[in-house]
């Protein structure tokens, strides 16, 4: 090789602009609820039937009057076969701690024989509360350690809303349930490309990776469809690519300028990638004066792959959405696009006309679009971007790759700007973040080579921490298919992007802004693994916040089950101490298609003792929890306004009670990673000499 590339220590595979190296570089290091209320107070026990009706009579008549809201129509939620219900501290039979010294080879007979004396007593109070009640039961039984009161027949609406009344206003009952199927699950879904075993970032935080997509939970609802189209606006795509084969439409190659095209003409009708290099004889050039010297980036290619890779295959890599199209829009060549090229091209990718190049015959609901500039959104680009939008297609932007505030289009009205957050959850150092992010997702922090195995002339190697997609082999032209490693926003954004296009799968009607929305609310909240958060001075590697990288990180699964229907949106409460006062949030909760959220019911599903949710019905309320370890479960059901028939969705999480750990001792940490921080500060150094030599 005469010239080797300037090799920026956060910016491999940045988008096509010239980068400002991050001034004051800090080292990417991951450090690592007995007294009944309202008109039932007076009750006593021994006059149950007549003092209990006449307290739902009262009750009724309040509805009636509209003190109360009224409940929800009948036949809107599932029918319930019975009511499961929990009983006050010391009153379920089930619930009682066995206290046993006896011999030890006996306990498991003696605990048998103590279960069902405790479950008579059980069903025996519940037989009383039924005839308390006045609730028609055609028998009794257990779901768990609570008590079951089974129907005579399945009951809904009215009927149900009116049974669950009377047994919550009964004295003995802490809480209580509708008995209903649970519907089953998604199976999650893993991919067998040998590649997937690189793909962290679509794995999630239950499979190890904190700050990944979740897409195997997300596949287990769609892996998508063939109608889908997404954009891929960028530098072009490798044709022949194994990977890509099937997943490519025909696209189109808007670079005009002849020397930046490098494909021996102006715009055609053929979006190949003929390589993007520009060697140290180009920057004698006028036209590429200040661009940095660089080898083909293969841009559109990794980024194709990340969003449609054939997948399942057992060949290469998987990739977000396994069915959908991609649409190849060529806009950028040699030292990147030309303003006018990129508008035009985002314009054709949504359906819109376009002088001189043919009609769109498969306009794109999604675009994806990892480029960046120095300047703010500007009038061209907004009115681009109104326009792609009232055409229905989203905007997926890359946040930029500068560790500053955004620039256009990141910046401009209406696009869904991408962050970069690392393995570990921690903002990117080189990503841009402000408030105008709509969320962030995984970006890699490993500086790789390119393409491990095409020979690249780098000490680095791969690293895992970085992102593995579909690549090209050739430091200028293209040679054979490969696999690479990259990082950088640019593929943060194909990541949102490929998840959007699912969504559409789930409900096609989604506008764009819908899409957006949606994705927020089902991003999971920034993870604080470093030590400083970001802000102006703290802009490198930092800990997320809502103003700085977005409404959290990515993920596929949430942002799946909010595309349809109302969704129950939960904030997590994660591990607490016992006896913690805790929040139950249920305000991310959305309604599709003008509906509205129009009642929320909090439940405690499991727990090690019976527990009541006093605000229950509210969409935030608090829970005082026990002195006591253990698991709790509490699901949040939400109703829509939706007519004729209101939806329901529900969600649930888990809270887990454990005494704090004892301190850790003093001294330690981090040394090991200091080393090898200063190994790659020491490769870097090496290799800038290294380029700068030799141009
Ligand atoms: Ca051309
Ligand atoms: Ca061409
Ligand atoms: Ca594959």
């Amino acid at each position: 090789m005469a010239w080797a590339p300037r090799r920026p220590a956060d910016e491999k595979f940045r988008n096509h602009f010239p980068p400002n190296a991050p001034t004051g570089v800090t080292p990417n290091v991951p450090c690592r609820r007995r007294g009944a209320a309202g008109p039932c107070a007076c009750y006593n026990p021994r006059m149950i039937s007549s003092v209990l009706r006449a307290c739902v009579l009262a009750l009724a008549g309040l509805v009636a009057g509209g003190a109360l809201a009224a409940p929800p129509a009948a036949g809107t939620e599932p029918a319930a076969f019975g009511l499961i219900v929990g009983y006050r501290d010391g009153v379920n039979p089930l619930s009682r701690e066995e206290t046993d010294r006896g011999p030890w080879a006996d306990r498991r007979v003696r605990m048998a024989s103590a279960w069902q004396r405790a479950v008579q007593q059980s069903r025996e109070r519940t037989a009383q509360l039924a005839r308390d009640t006045g609730v028609r039961a055609a028998s009794v039984g257990e779901a768990g350690r609570a008590a079951l009161l089974r129907f005579d027949r399945p009951m809904s609406g009215s009927a149900l809303a009116d049974a669950l009344r009377r047994v919550r206003l009964h004295p003995d009952v802490a809480w209580v349930e509708p008995n209903v199927l649970v519907r089953r699950q998604a199976v999650p879904i893993v991919p067998n490309d040998p590649g997937y075993a690189s793909q962290w970032f679509l794995r999630g935080p239950g499979d190890g990776e904190p700050a990944g997509l979740n897409m195997e939970a997300a596949w287990g609802i769609t892996t998508g469809l063939n109608t889908t189209v997404v954009a891929v606006v960028d530098s072009g795509v490798h044709r022949t690519h194994s990977d890509l084969a099937g997943k490519l439409l025909g696209g189109y190659d808007f670079v005009s300028e002849l020397q930046v095209a490098n494909d021996g003409d102006g715009r055609d009708a053929d979006p190949s990638d003929p390589g993007d290099w520009v060697s140290p004889a180009d920057t004698t050039n006028p036209l590429f004066a200040g661009c940095d010297v660089q080898f083909s980036s293969w841009h559109g290619t990794i980024i194709s792959g990340l969003i449609a890779a054939n997948s399942n295959n057992g060949v290469g890599v998987a990739g977000v959405n396994w069915q959908a199209r991609i649409l190849p829009v060529r806009v950028s060549g040699k030292c990147g696009a030309l303003v006018s090229d990129l508008l035009d091209g985002v314009r054709w990718a949504a359906g819109l006309p376009v002088a001189g190049a043919p009609s769109n015959p498969t306009p794109a609901k999604v675009i994806n679009l990892s480029f960046s500039g120095s300047s703010a959104c500007s009038p061209a680009y907004q009115e681009t971007v109104d326009d792609v939008n009232d055409a229905g297609a989203l905007l997926v932007v890359a946040a930029g790759n500068y560790s500053g505030a955004l620039t256009r289009p990141a910046d401009c009205q209406g696009v869904m700007a991408v962050a970069a957050v690392r393995r570990d959850g921690a903002k990117a150092s080189y990503s841009n973040y402000g408030p105008g992010v709509a969320l962030s997702a995984p970006g890699g922090s490993g500086n790789s080579q390119l393409n491990p195995t095409c020979g690249y002339p780098f000490p680095t190697g791969v690293n895992p921490d970085d992102i593995h997609s579909t690549s090209v082999c050739g430091f200028t032209s293209p040679g054979v298919e490969s696999y690479g490693y990259a990082q950088g926003t640019s593929f943060s954004a194909p990541q949102a992007a490929g998840v959007a296009s699912l969504m559409l799968v789930v409900n096609p009607g989604l506008t764009p802004r819908a899409l957006m929305e949606r994705m927020k609310a089902g991003a999971r909240p920034h993870l604080s693994p470093v030590a400083p958060t970001c802000n102006a001075v703290n802009r490198n590697v930092c800990n997320c916040t809502g103003t700085t990288c977005g409404a959290g990180l990515l993920d596929a699964n949430t942002s799946l089950q909010l595309a349809s229907g109302p969704a129950a949106v939960i904030r997590p409460v994660g591990t607490v101490a016992p006896g913690a006062l805790i929040t139950l949030d249920g305000r991310a909760s959305v309604a599709v298609g003008g509906a509205t959220i129009t009642a929320y019911q909090w439940v405690v599903e499991s727990g090690p003792v019976p527990l009541a949710i006093a605000g229950d019905t509210q969409a935030l309320t608090s829970v005082q929890l026990p002195n006591v370890e253990g698991r709790w479960v509490f699901r949040l059901t939400v109703t829509d306004s939706a007519s004729p028939t209101p939806g329901t969705g529900s969600d649930a999480i888990l809270v887990r009670v454990e005494a704090p750990p004892a301190p850790p001792p003093s001294g330690g940490g981090g040394g090991d990673f200091g080393a090898w921080w200063a190994l790659a500060l020491a490769f870097w150094g090496v290799g800038l000499a290294w380029a700068q030599r030799r141009r």
